[in-house]
């Protein structure tokens, strides 16, 4: 099949590229190299050696053989979205090609502007594109488990059956996102879904947890093949971050008290996931969405397990609850269903012990590369103390 990933110079772009042209498909990736424009802005680099873009698909090649066409391409303009898909003529395009940071999204006007009009824009000339050049082109869209917030009830896969005053109908789950950041996934979504039910395109939004990992099968080929790993607090997250900070000897940042609950799951069930998407079409005119995702975890509780597993290293991680820099819940319902994934043949890698002895083993490789000045949080949602915030649904209840 022949496959755009859009992003591909990123965290997931990169190892999704490679695996889906390791598994024999046309691998097309799109990048305007604009999270490594962000990455000089804020001072930071992802933990391992990056190399270009363009040098990673020489390697790529050279290591197994195969071909990945590179398209230099921003979004936000419409006619280089329409010479890549015009050129390429994709069957399938995963979209990945956002500004994926809320802390980023919540630093200053600027870039909260930023965010969304990249990544809403960005979407809607790739939705008009498909319209015109592709219509039949499947499109997965990597969305967010965080669209949906934290609400007091199970949370559904996209959409929720609803009875009012006597009346049923099947509607879109309601969603409460966290940040500028999240929202501009809320927007995407509502585009898309309009997109599919006016212009009967097709299109996949995988609400994805958060991903955590360092290696792939196909990342592992080669030094060069290495994906993007960030632990600083504006493109770091948890886990991940938490993996970092022990080896470092910097305490583990829990947020507040550390009760926020939220998905998780592994990179190389990223790529799983968004495989099965590709490998099993919606209808044309159909717009579904999959909650992606493996298990759920607090905050506290991964900060927990990582103290564990670095002890048996021989490192004694301290945790550190911090005043939260976020407006969010802290202890509160959580029960997300994630089940047609399974349906569709996922076998989820859990969370393992090895797996993060393995991380913490690469990381500390890596040691003497990190910056322990770019890990505290700055970046807060509010000025207002915790205890004069106005209390809505799911955002502030504890
Ligand atoms: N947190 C800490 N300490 C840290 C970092 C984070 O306690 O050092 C807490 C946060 O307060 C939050 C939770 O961990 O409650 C998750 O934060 P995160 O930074 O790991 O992830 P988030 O900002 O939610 O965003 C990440 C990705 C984003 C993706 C999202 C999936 O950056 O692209 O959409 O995960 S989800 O969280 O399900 O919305």
């Amino acid at each position: 099949m022949r496959i755009l990933v859009l992003g591909g110079d990123g965290y997931l772009g990169w190892p999704t590229a490679m695996y889906l042209s390791a598994s024999g498909h046309d691998v097309g990736v799109v990048d305007n190299f604009a999270k490594r424009r962000w990455e000089m802005e804020l001072n930071v680099e992802p933990l391992f050696p990056i190399h270009t873009l363009h040098d990673r698909v020489a390697a790529w090649r050279e290591v197994t053989g195969r071909s990945i066409e590179l398209f230099v391409s921003d979004l936000r303009n419409y006619g280089v979205v329409r010479e890549a898909v015009g050129s390429f003529q994709p069957e399938a395009v995963v979209h990945y090609g956002e500004q994926p940071s809320a802390p980023y999204s919540m630093m200053d006007h600027n870039r909260a502007v930023f965010s969304q009009t990249n990544n809403i824009v960005g979407t809607l000339n790739l939705l008009w594109v498909l319209r015109e050049l592709a219509p039949d082109c499947h499109l997965v869209k990597l969305g967010t488990m965080g669209e949906y917030g934290t609400p007091n009830i199970d949370i559904e896969e996209g959409f929720i059956e609803i009875e009012h005053r006597g009346r049923r109908d099947l509607l879109p789950y309601p969603k409460q996102p966290g940040s500028f950041y999240h929202l501009s996934k809320v927007h995407d979504s509502h585009n898309i879904l309009f997109a599919c039910r006016v212009w009967n395109l097709r299109s996949t939004d995988l609400n994805q947890g958060v991903v955590y990992g360092i290696e792939t099968d196909e990342t592992v080929l080669d030094a060069r093949l290495a994906t993007s790993f960030h632990y600083d607090e504006v493109f770091g997250t948890a886990l991940n971050r938490f993996c970092v900070q022990a080896v470092a000897g910097i305490p583990l940042t829990v947020y507040g008290r550390g009760g926020q609950t939220r998905g998780f799951l592994n990179i190389r069930d990223t790529l799983r996931c968004v495989e099965l998407a590709i490998q099993n079409p919606p209808e044309a005119g159909e717009y579904r969405v999959f909650n992606q995702f493996t298990e759920t975890f607090t905050v506290l509780e991964l900060a927990e397990v990582v103290q564990r597993e670095a002890a048996k290293l021989g490192i004694e991680a301290r945790l550190e609850h911090l005043e939260n820099p976020r407006v969010e819940a802290e202890t509160h319902y959580y029960n997300p269903r994630h089940q047609k994934l399974i349906d569709l043949g996922l076998q989820p890698r859990y969370l393992s012990d090895v797996l993060i002895d393995s991380m913490l083993a690469r990381i500390r490789e890596q040691a003497g590369r990190i910056k322990p000045h770019i890990i505290l949080p700055r970046v807060r949602w509010s000025d207002a103390p915790a205890s004069t915030r106005h209390r809505v649904a799911g955002a502030v209840r504890d």
